[in-house]
């Protein structure tokens, strides 16, 4: 295992961008599916139509329909809620935490790593930056899981034919879904299951699994990328880059305490509210976090001044699904983060570091929401992508540069 590393000395080596850059395309014929028509034989609703019809004559009264619906319906979303989204008595989100925290370096077998991600999680997203702006994609090789219709994570190789080359790497990486590249089994679950003392808790991503000992290392985010930054330094590509100097700790602990609770677990806890006053508490923090970060990166290019840190990959993985996702599914509806007069530069400004737009998959992050997360959206209808969104969008200029008070800092971006 290597020292930490010393403070970036010249991040336009890092930050220097020689080729286009590509969007990871996410063409998963299983998600593309077109439903079966309504007039299939085997349909529900047309067996219900006709049975209705038997009962009433011409078809059900609409006040009983949408009465049974109305009941149904929300007993049904409690019951799925109260299991699947913790909440305390006044109806707040309760994230449940992960059992497998900070790993001891000491205990590494770096030659013996695997990661384990999803491509529309917001945590495993973190890991899959730091392990790109680090270079660390030989070290610790990933599959990446598919959301599955039960709520599972699930393996299932998609072709791709548009792979995004990594400069000193024979083989592309794969940032689209994968069969299990260790074991091959079926599910994420599976995985945590071979460990030798077995499991029966949440089977989340991002995971850290150890493939000589099937253990898992570690399955809570922000122990990994601090892992990724500081532990593999002796054979990153890019050892210099560090997103936790000492120097930074404190502002970084101190934005990660606004932006975990009210942005990043924020957003969940709008969305996963179960009741009315526990959505306006969320709702408000949320936005007043906003306003603050906005405010903050009006003067400042990222959050603790000229260098990125860790806290910066926190609230991107956060940003790039806001408009996308957050802002439709989850009622974060006061504003978009195009609306803010700093966020969506900010936003362009992270996308645009070489290896960071590879690792966003808007498509995916879509399809994972929309048509997969519970069925919070049962008519698995996917909304248009917002155009502040797009990629090319992305790409646009955002003349942050002018913010770095120290020229070294400056990115340089030739695309
Ligand atoms: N605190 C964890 C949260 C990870 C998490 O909740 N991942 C979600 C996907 S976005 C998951 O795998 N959920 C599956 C489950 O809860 O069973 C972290 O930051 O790593």
């Amino acid at each position: 295992m290597s020292t930490i590393a010393p403070l970036l000395p010249s991040p336009t080596t890092h930050f220097h961008r020689t080729t286009t850059i590509k969007p990871p395309h996410f063409t998963p014929k299983t998600h593309r599916k077109t439903p079966p028509k309504m007039s299939t034989t085997n349909n529900p609703t047309r067996f219900l139509t006709s049975v209705t019809k038997l009962i009433f004559g011409k078809s059900l009264p609409p006040q009983l329909l949408i009465s049974t619906v109305r009941t149904s319906w929300s007993t049904l979303w409690l019951l799925m809620m109260s299991q699947l989204a913790p909440s305390d008595p006044s109806g707040s989100y309760t994230r449940p935490t992960s059992r497998f925290l900070k790993p001891k370096l000491t205990s590494l077998n770096s030659k013996s790593l695997h990661l384990y991600a999803a491509l529309p999680c917001p945590w495993a997203h973190r890991t899959l930056i730091v392990r790109a702006l680090k270079g660390l994609e030989h070290v610790v090789p990933v599959s990446i899981a598919s959301p599955g219709l039960d709520g599972s994570w699930v393996f299932k190789e998609i072709e791709n034919n548009n792979a995004v080359s990594i400069p000193g790497q024979d083989k592309p990486d794969s940032l689209m879904p994968t069969r299990d590249k260790v074991s091959g089994v079926g599910t994420v679950k599976e995985v945590y299951k071979m460990r030798k003392g077995g499991y029966d808790g949440r089977c989340t991503v991002p995971m850290l699994w150890d493939v000589a000992n099937k253990e898992v290392v570690c399955n809570e985010s922000y122990d990994i990328i601090e892992l990724l930054n500081s532990g593999f330094n002796d054979v990153a590509r890019c050892p210099d880059l560090d997103l936790c100097p000492v120097e930074l700790k404190g502002k970084i602990e101190e934005w990660n305490g606004v932006i975990y609770p009210h942005i990043n677990n924020g957003v969940y806890r709008c969305g996963f509210a179960q009741s009315q006053e526990a959505y306006d508490t969320a709702v408000n923090e949320l936005f007043s976090a906003l306003d603050k970060v906005d405010d903050h990166l009006k003067g400042s290019r990222y959050l603790c001044g000229d260098k990125l840190t860790l806290a910066d990959v926190c609230l991107f993985t956060t940003l790039i699904r806001f408009d996308l996702v957050y802002n439709v599914m989850f009622k974060c509806t006061k504003k978009k983060v195009v609306e803010y007069p700093s966020l969506h530069g900010y936003m362009r400004d992270l996308y645009q570091i070489p290896g960071v737009a590879e690792t966003c998959n808007l498509e995916a992050m879509m399809d994972g929401y929309y048509k997969f997360l519970f069925p919070l959206n049962p008519g698995n209808i996917r909304p248009i992508m917002p155009t502040g969104s797009h990629h090319e969008t992305l790409l646009q200029s955002h003349n942050r540069e002018s913010l770095s008070t120290s020229p070294q800092s400056v990115q340089v971006l030739v695309s």
